[in-house]
Formats: C-alpha cells, structure tokens, sequence
C-alpha cells in the first residue's frame, strides 16, 4: 500500500488528539494510503522525545524549518500557536507538502490568504480543522436540511462556552496573549461555530459585536508550563491580559437569515458547551457537543398532536463514518472527528479532490471574526462586499 509520511508540529493537547487520529484511522477505516508517523516536531527536546516514545513517532525534530525541508515529507500537521500558522502552513505547501492545520486559520484575513494563495499555487491539499464538522450529529444535521426537513432557514443561535480561567489567578497561557492567539474566545471558539454556522446556514454578509474583559492581568505561566485547561504552576509576577474574555456576534446570513453567537471563557459549570439551534419554515434543529452523538430534531410536517422534539441519536450505520466503528448505540467521543478528518485528508490526497474545511473557508470565517473585532472596537456593524 501507498504510504504518506506524516510530520507533525507541536506536542501538545492536539498533538495528542491528532498523534491518536494518525495512528488509528488505518485500523477502522479503509485507506488507499498508510499515513505513517515519520517526524514530531517541538522546541522542547525532552518532550518531543518523550511524545515519540508515547505515540509512536518515528523520530523528533525540534526546528520545523528542517522539518519541512525534509524530501521524505508528503504531510505537514500543524499544531502549535496560531502565531505560527501561516509561516509554517506557506513554506509547507511551497515545499509540495499537503497541509493538516489546527485552527483557527491564522491572525488576520492578510494572513489566511497567504496560507491560501500558497496552497493553491502549489496545488497541495490542504485542510483546517474544525473537528466539530466531523460529528456523526452534525452531519445529520447537514443532511436534513439538504433534505428540505427543515425549510428555509430563519434563525441560527450559537453558543460556544467554557469555564477554565474563571479563577483570576488562572496563568498568563499563550490564548490569552493577542500577539500569540490574536484574540480570546472569539478566535478560539467563534472561529468554531462560524464555521459550523456557514457549513449549515451559509454565507455570512454582516456583523456586529461586542466584546469584554473580565480580568485585565494574571499570574505570568511558567515557560514550557501550564496551557489551555490545566492552572497549577502560576507565578506571583503578574502581566497583562491582552484578548478579550467574553464576544458576542449578531449576523445576516447572505440567504436571509439572522444569526447570534455568544463566545465566553467565564461560564461556571460549562466546559466544552459547543452548542446551535436552527430554527426553519418546516422544523428546527438542535446540537449541544457534551451530547455529541444526540442531535434533537422537530418538525412541523409530524401531525399536531405528535408534535415535539425528538432526539435522534447518531449511532446507526447510516450515519455517517459510524459504521466503521461500533454497533449502534455504543456511542464515539472527541477524538472521533479527528479520526474522520485524517480519514478525509487521506482520501483527499489519494483521490485528488478538495476537503472542507479547507483554506478558503478558513479565509471567509475569519473575514466575519475580524469584521466582529472591527465592530467591537467602532460600534458599528460591518458589511463584506
Ligand atoms: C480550548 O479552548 C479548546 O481546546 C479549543 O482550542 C478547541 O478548539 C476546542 O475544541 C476545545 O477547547
């Protein structure tokens, strides 16, 4: 079989989800191409060794530059800081390297388009990902409404929160430095539910925001310390937040619809709350990810006295990738979705056709994400061309 040697970059909470996905695809899913765990990729030597030793890398490099000069290389996997994103995802891809990119896309539009112009240029295959496209659920929903089940669409209400820096002594993490992560929750978690917004709704032509700070310093984190999730190595000296903590967006959707988001870091008792409604002419739709394989489903066409929602739970082998994995009702979790984006990504190169969410999607969200910025900062609502 046709093999694809894999070098990733960054060994942190995705380089495990992503470790995990390269290493397993191949036992659940056909594939016309072995991804093979050639090279990881850290700053950190001992950890990049350590990363190997667990996951089964072949071998460890600690400058991606070298990395990505290597011949032997068909796939750059790009988890690090969205800081990097874009020097890492140009040189790759004008090295003839398939790109696998962690979201979201980059620090500005300027930015996503390089990363595009470059990809496209060199007619690589490149991928961002936004894994919550990749649920067995969300597809349904997808289905639906290409069905028609749920009429035309009048309403998206999203919500993506979490409650891991509640506590002000929570470290100064790189996602909360805008030069690191460019901003808060807006990119770290609106950039996810635009994207599930534009898969399901459509294209998204206005915006307006308002965005916060509730805690404007923070312990500094200790070097090579704490990330996102984790608060137990702060240090007294303190430094200043430079995103925001809370953004909310209201939306026009170019098909007519209005849409809302709300995305926050300071919602005790939610912690991977990655939450939409859509409300339509014939029915409506609704998806929280803590219940990831139930999606709840009403529709006016049932006869009155029938009428509520129900909850489907996408567990049968007529959803899709689950027929791959267990019987029905013997539910899959977060690392599925990074399971089905290899799957796709190696499909995509064997087969020599595009995946979504790829570059240009990751260009178009993050033109609505920093019209929201725009918003935030004049008061006005921002149209796009
Ligand atoms: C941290 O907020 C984070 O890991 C996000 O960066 C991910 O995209 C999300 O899936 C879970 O939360």
């Amino acid at each position: 079989m046709k093999k694809l040697n894999v070098g990733m970059i960054g060994g942190g909470f995705m380089g495990k989800a992503h470790s995990n996905a390269w290493a397993n695809a191949k036992r659940f899913f056909h594939l016309d191409a072995e991804p093979v765990m050639k090279v990881i990729c850290d700053n950190n030597e001992p950890a990049a060794k350590q990363y190997a030793a667990t996951w089964g890398w072949e071998a460890t490099e600690t400058d991606w530059r070298k990395l990505v000069a290597q011949k032997d290389i068909d796939i750059i996997d790009i988890c690090v800081p969205t800081d990097l994103h874009r020097d890492i995802a140009v040189a790759a891809a004008m090295a003839g390297k398939h790109v696998f990119c962690e979201k979201p896309i980059a620090l500005s539009v300027e930015q996503a388009k390089a990363m595009y112009d470059a990809a496209e240029k060199t007619g690589v295959v490149h991928y961002l990902n936004h894994n919550y496209r990749r649920c067995p659920a969300v597809r349904l929903a997808k289905r639906l409404i290409e069905e028609g089940k749920i009429g035309r669409i009048f309403h998206w209400r999203g919500a993506y929160l979490q409650d891991w820096i509640v506590d002000p002594q929570f470290p100064l993490v790189w996602q909360l430095r805008q030069e690191r992560a460019g901003a808060g929750p807006h990119f770290d978690l609106n950039s996810h539910s635009v994207d599930l917004a534009r898969y399901l709704v459509g294209e998204i032509t206005t915006v307006v925001a308002m965005m916060t700070n509730f805690i404007g310093e923070r312990p500094v984190a200790e070097v090579g310390g704490p990330t996102a999730f984790s608060a137990k190595t702060a240090q007294k000296k303190k430094d200043k937040v430079t995103v925001e903590d809370a953004a909310f967006m209201v939306v026009g959707f170019e098909n007519g619809a209005l849409g809302s988001f709300d995305a926050t870091r300071f919602a005790p008792g939610r912690k991977n709350y990655n939450y939409f409604e859509i409300y339509g002419s014939k029915g409506s739709l609704a998806f929280n990810f803590e219940r990831m394989n139930e999606l709840e489903v009403f529709s006016r066409d049932d006869p009155a006295y029938a009428q509520g929602f129900k909850t489907i739970l996408a567990t049968e082998s007529s959803h899709q990738y689950v027929a791959s994995w267990w019987p029905p009702g013997h539910i899959i979790g977060y690392e599925h979705e990074f399971h089905h984006a290899v799957v796709d990504f190696i499909h995509a190169i064997t087969k020599g056709e595009k995946i979504e969410p790829n570059f240009h999607d990751g260009m178009k969200a993050m033109q609505v994400l920093e019209g929201a910025m725009e918003s935030a900062k004049t008061g006005r609502r921002v149209i796009f061309a």
